[in-house]
């Protein structure tokens, strides 16, 4: 059956680890008939945890999607990964969906990962809903849960369900909107009227609730006032223009272990949530800029390949977001991202791992192709060959690397290429050599996240993986002027060589990087041959006298010379500004640069005296900290790289697990004394092991 975009809604559910989103997964699919029962994740067989990986580990580890039919509409579900190693799986699954379901637990309130998702669904502007999960647990409390996120986000939490009781006395839900209970009911819930002494309850929980969806449009705010108080319709038209404008954030309550507050979420969606259309994506033009697109069924056919996955049975999977038109099975479109035509083959929906196939996908929907010929995440697939190309997903920098190589060296060719492979299909992730430090480098969000796709690989191949701390990416710089003259001269027979370079250095403003200046007087050096001195010069600063780190921030100017009618070339040029250029290097006070991070740690306010000394023995410099509530602390700081190598493993054993942070380059630093004695004792031994091994 086809679907139209009115009628579809794709929402991705996101919380803090062990909130119990996938659990949720497994509630909605029952509500709906789509499966018979719901299985708990320690089983190992939910829908959404169906990797190997994810079901020896119990946890989520990629995103994955479910589709449930609801009265006459069509919902869209992504399960994600609550751990911030795998956040790349979680930014695919917000990227293509209008709307995402914050889950808490409602023992905890707002949590640490809840807060670092709840920043990123704000920089995308995407309306959410708050179910307060757990209920049944002792320590439930609804309403700290609720005061926690307005006090945390400011924003206008209200009450759309409320609980009857918590702990060992939770009974079920309210569905305020509905004036209608639902208590447990066997494998589901079943809705009674609302029992008398919850009443009153009711009652004043529907007056804020109007006076939230009055809020923002005129004729209901005059409504609600003068006639003190609104129609079940007029809260609905103020919810919908409310969660239109990502205005307020509606809150219920309920149980996964039970199957409480499922039914009055789903009929929300139904009744509530927006049609996709109308929501914007973005594409970009050839210069760069970008420009807005609605998504938008009447439009030629566009759409955006959100995520990649390899199924063991049916090949590449293409996660294919539909932004405008209608996708068809067995058509042809055009991959404007990689120039080339593209033949879809057959469409599916999925349930887990379960494919169901589908003729069509309409704007707004989601789905999937398999094994298409070029399509990669990030693509941008089109009916025409001039749509611009949508924005690609923004993934946060990597926090964790390793050098990895193969046991056995023939091997490592393989490796790379699985390496490769495994990064096309996560953003988060990179491979690299680094021809500097002469290593292959994995990097990813996380000591779990690189230890998954190594330990995969290991699995696959069978073949023995060695991983080892990288090397850091030291740089040289000078700290102050000096001049040097170099002669380059070979003139005993044969065709002779000859150039003699003047040159001066001085420091520049640091990330300036380089500059070159000719100011020759008079012709000493003709012009032909100036090209030559700066080669020379740029080959210099690829190895810095001190360690053999490049050598940046530093301005060279060429001031006199002397050429030989018949044996000055480029070359000898070159030749010659190259030993100048070391020469005024090594007296200008050369000195070894490290690359320092800018750091963001949250953690549990209990361990923010552990983590501040301990940032300071890395270092560190604390530019700041701030309570986020809740017990929460988030600490900013700038720290030398070569004390972050670990960091993954060593704040989680800080922090029995619950610590979280984020890291960017900043800039370079200098270093001195014994720091840098270690250094480059550390790279000469690395040199001359090179020279040995070549
Ligand atoms: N008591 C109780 N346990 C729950 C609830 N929801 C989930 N759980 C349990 O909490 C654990 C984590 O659930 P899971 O769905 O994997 O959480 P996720 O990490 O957010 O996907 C599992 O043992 C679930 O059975 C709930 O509402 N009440
Ligand atoms: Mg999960």
């Amino acid at each position: 059956m086809g679907f139209s975009t009115d009628m579809v809604r794709t929402i991705a559910i996101a919380g803090h680890g062990q909130t119990g989103k996938t659990t949720l997964i497994e509630r909605l699919l029952l509500a709906a008939g789509v499966i018979q029962r719901a299985e708990a994740v320690e089983t190992g067989k939910t829908v959404s945890d169906f990797t190997p990986e994810e079901i020896e580990r119990k946890i989520s580890i990629y995103s994955s999607l479910a589709h449930l039919p609801w009265r006459n509409k069509l919902f869209n579900f992504w399960d994600t990964p609550g751990s911030s190693d795998f956040i790349g799986e979680v930014i695919c699954a917000f990227r293509a969906s209008e709307l995402a379901i914050m889950l808490l637990d409602a023992r905890a309130g707002v949590q640490i990962e809840t807060i670092k998702l709840w920043r990123n669904l704000d920089r995308r502007n995407k309306a959410r809903l708050l179910f307060i999960n757990h209920m049944d647990d002792e320590r439930a409390d609804f309403e700290a849960a609720v005061q926690d996120v307005h006090v945390q986000f400011k924003v206008e939490v209200c009450a759309v369900t409320i609980p009857m009781g918590s702990g060992k006395n939770y009974k079920g839900i309210i569905d305020v909107l509905h004036h209608k209970a639902y208590i447990p009911d066997g494998n589901t819930e079943k809705e009674i009227p609302v029992p008398p002494e919850f009443e009153e309850e009711y009652t004043r929980t529907r007056e804020i609730l109007a006076g939230a969806a009055a809020e923002g449009d005129e004729d209901l705010l005059v409504k609600f006032i003068d006639e003190a108080g609104l129609s079940d319709e007029d809260i609905v038209r103020g919810l919908q223009l409310a969660i239109k404008d990502n205005r307020i954030v509606p809150a219920f309550a309920g149980s996964g272990i039970d199957g409480t507050g499922i039914t009055s979420l789903l009929n929300f969606i139904d009744e509530i949530v927006p049609s996709p259309e109308g929501c914007l994506e973005v594409s970009v033009k050839p210069d760069g800029t970008e420009e807005t697109v609605k998504i938008d069924p009447s439009q030629p056919l566009s759409c955006f390949v959100v995520k990649t996955s390899n199924d063991q049975f049916s090949g590449k999977l293409s996660y294919i977001k539909v932004i405008t038109g209608t996708l068809s099975a067995d058509s042809e479109v055009f991959n404007i991202s990689e120039d080339r035509k593209e033949k879809i083959g057959k469409l599916y929906r999925t349930v887990g791992k379960k494919l169901i196939e589908t003729k069509e996908l309409c704007a707004g929907d989601i789905g999937l192709a398999v094994k298409l010929a070029s399509a990669k995440t990030n693509n941008t697939l089109a009916a025409n060959q001039s749509t611009l190309p949508f924005i690609k997903l923004r993934t946060p920098a990597p926090v964790y690397s390793m050098a990895v190589s193969a046991k056995d060296k023939k091997d490592d060719d393989k490796i790379s290429e699985l390496l490769l492979r495994a990064c096309e299909e996560d953003q988060t992730l990179s491979f690299v050599y680094n021809a500097e430090t002469k290593q292959n480098v994995l990097s990813g969000m996380g000591d779990l996240h690189i230890s998954i796709i190594l330990n995969r690989i290991k699995l696959q191949t069978k073949i023995e993986v060695q991983t080892s701390i990288p090397r850091i990416a030291y740089r040289e710089t000078i700290q102050r002027k000096a001049q040097s003259e170099y002669t380059h001269k070979k003139q005993s027979g044969g065709h002779g060589q000859y150039a003699r370079v003047v040159l001066s250095i001085a420091p520049l403003e640091r990330g300036e990087a380089y500059s070159f200046t000719n100011a020759v007087f008079g012709g000493a050096i003709s012009k032909g041959y100036i090209p030559g001195v700066e080669k020379g010069v740029k080959e210099a600063m690829e190895n810095g006298v001190l360690a053999g780190y490049p050598v940046v921030d530093v301005g060279a100017t060429v001031l006199d010379g002397k050429e030989h009618p018949v044996d000055s070339s480029e070359m000898a040029f070159k030749i010659a500004a190259r030993n100048a250029f070391k020469d005024a290097m090594r007296n200008a006070g050369p000195i070894l640069l490290e690359p320092i991070m800018s750091l963001t740690v949250f953690v549990d306010t209990n361990y923010l005296g552990d983590i501040m000394s301990d940032l300071s023995g890395r270092r560190g410099h604390i530019l700041g900290q701030s309570n986020l509530g809740n017990g929460i602390e988030e600490i900013r700081a700038q720290v030398p790289h070569q004390e972050l190598l670990k960091y993954a493993i060593d704040l989680r054993s800080m922090t029995s697990g619950t610590g979280s942070f984020e890291m960017v380059f900043d800039h370079y630093s200098p270093i001195s004394g014994k720091i840098a004695d270690d250094v480059i004792a550390a790279a000469k031994e690395f040199i001359k092991q090179q020279n040995e091994d070549d």
